[in-house]
């Protein structure tokens, strides 16, 4: 694997604290490179020295100072080459886990020659080393800061290879199709053979596009579990949008008055809901403004509309619909959202033919999910959070998540774009020479997707690895 990254020095021997600041049982401290073990064994009295022990074999000793004093009862253990975390020697230290002792032993070990780690330093050499790939490196990222359950087990199935494997057979099938592609540029214009091969690209490229976006989706998840979903309360003023926002925080955080165009800015506060962080953005009431001040709220509020994951539109089922309901049915009718009717503790209001609202709207969005709410008694709230997470999750499963970062999706969703480009290109008859540059720009994108060849380099990496703890 070729790669420009800016390791100060290839071969040096870097060290740092891999446990957590503070009182604990035990803090490690962490080396990785080829004078691991050299530098250990001059501040460390073991029964036997670590130049002498097996791998992954604990030996018991003390720590002792720059005079050769006892700080702490110690082990020591080593991991060989190539089969160790880094893909280097490694030497871990474990010392009794006061701050002070492993604060102190880290700096004698860099007295003695080793240089403190950046941030992600043994990850970093652990991809550079070819140990694990990109996806698994960010995937380790993904299991450190997992807040849920689906979150961490979407971080482990990358860090088992599910997402390398899936993008990597996606990558192998791009190759061989830009191969078929670069054969067929060398064809002659009369050749019989043509027309079969473009039918036969075409579809190779539209089932790679259907891969693309199965992985897209799953990756999706992924980042939505680390991220959080962005929840956005819209609908009419006066419906309870922000008495919802309160209900479900459950405290007074939006002004709630019977005054309709109460709300004017966006109002932003996180829930967490089965450990997936929800965004809740309550908006002001869309409709016709009746000053400025409301008119700039209305246009905020479309924009967080648009932004939105998934989109809770919050309707008054106590007063009879309005035509309003219909335009905001089609508008919703295509993107991820729930229907609230709020206000059931009311009668409900009822169209000429005696319709109830809620009845009116489940009509107009038959495939949606319609909710009867309150949001002054509580009711129906649980199952809203709920309908909110399934909208996004596709039925509600969020079992099948990668672990993903937002590059990474970006990545993937470049890629798609690529291959929607080269499927119009094929099908208008530009020509294979622009399939052929299309499907180039989603093997790069899939390249540093994956940390392979030239694009897993420089900056992107000093990007990538920033992220992460020192130690990690
Ligand atoms: N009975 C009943 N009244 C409600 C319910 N939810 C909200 N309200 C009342 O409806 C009125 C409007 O509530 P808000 O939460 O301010 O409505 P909004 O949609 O945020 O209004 P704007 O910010 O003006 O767009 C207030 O008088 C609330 O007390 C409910 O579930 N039941
Ligand atoms: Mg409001």
């Amino acid at each position: 694997m070729t790669s420009s990254v800016s390791l100060r020095e290839e071969n040096d021997t870097i060290a740092a604290i891999a446990t957590a600041w503070g009182e604990a049982g035990i803090a490690i401290v962490r080396l990785s490179g080829p004078g691991a073990r050299k530098i250990s064994d001059r501040l460390l009295s073991l029964t036997v020295p670590l130049a002498q022990t097996p791998p992954r074999y604990l030996r018991n000793g003390y720590l002792l100072d720059e005079n050769g004093e006892a700080l702490d009862q110690v082990l020591a253990v080593w991991f060989a080459p190539p089969k160790s975390y880094t893909g280097e020697e490694i030497v871990e230290i474990h010392t009794h886990g006061g701050v002070l002792v492993a604060r102190k032993c880290l700096d004698l070990l860099l007295c003695g020659g080793a240089r403190p780690a950046d941030p992600g330093e043994f990850t970093k050499r652990a991809f550079l080393s070819g140990r694990i790939d990109l996806t698994r490196a960010e995937a380790v990222l993904g299991i450190i800061r997992s807040r849920s359950d689906e979150a961490l087990k979407a971080a482990a199935r990358t860090l088992k290879g599910e997402l390398a494997d899936f993008a990597g057979d996606i990558y192998d099938e791009l190759l061989s199709l830009s191969g078929e592609l670069e054969v067929s540029l060398d064809l002659s214009e009369d050749d019989s053979s043509l027309e079969s091969d473009e039918d036969g690209i075409i579809q190779s490229i539209q089932a790679l596009t259907q891969s693309l976006e199965d992985l897209l989706d799953r990756c999706s998840t992924g980042l939505l579990l680390r991220e959080g979903i962005r929840v956005v309360i819209v609908g009419r003023p006066n419906v309870g949008k922000s008495s919802l926002l309160n209900a479900l925080l459950k405290e007074s955080r939006a002004i709630v008055t019977s005054i309709p165009g109460t709300t004017r800015d966006l109002i932003e506060e996180v829930l967490t809901y089965r450990g997936i962080p929800l965004r809740l953005v309550d908006t002001a009431g869309l409709g016709t403004a009746s000053d400025e001040v409301e008119a700039i709220g209305i246009s905020k509020a479309e924009e967080a509309f648009e932004r939105a994951d998934v989109r809770i539109w919050v309707v008054d089922g106590s007063v009879p619909p309005s035509p309003f309901d219909l335009l905001m049915a089609e508008k919703l009718r295509d993107l991820p959202h729930v229907v609230a009717v709020n206000k059931c503790d009311l009668p409900p209001g009822r169209d000429i033919a005696g319709k109830t609202t809620a009845e009116v709207i489940a009509d107009l969005l038959q495939e949606s999910p319609v909710l009867s709410i309150s949001a002054m008694t509580g009711a129906g709230l649980e199952g809203l959070k709920d309908a909110a997470v399934s909208a996004i999750a596709g039925g509600g499963t969020l079992d099948n998540g990668l672990n993903a970062t937002a590059r990474q999706v970006g990545e993937i969703r470049d890629a798609i774009g690529f291959l929607k480009e080269g499927y119009r290109a094929m099908e208008s008859g530009a020509g294979h020479d622009a399939a052929a540059e299309c499907l180039t720009g989603a093997r790069s994108a899939m390249e540093r997707l994956l940390g392979i060849a030239e694009a897993g380099s420089g900056a992107l990496l000093d990007h990538i690895f920033s992220q992460f703890c020192v130690g990690k």
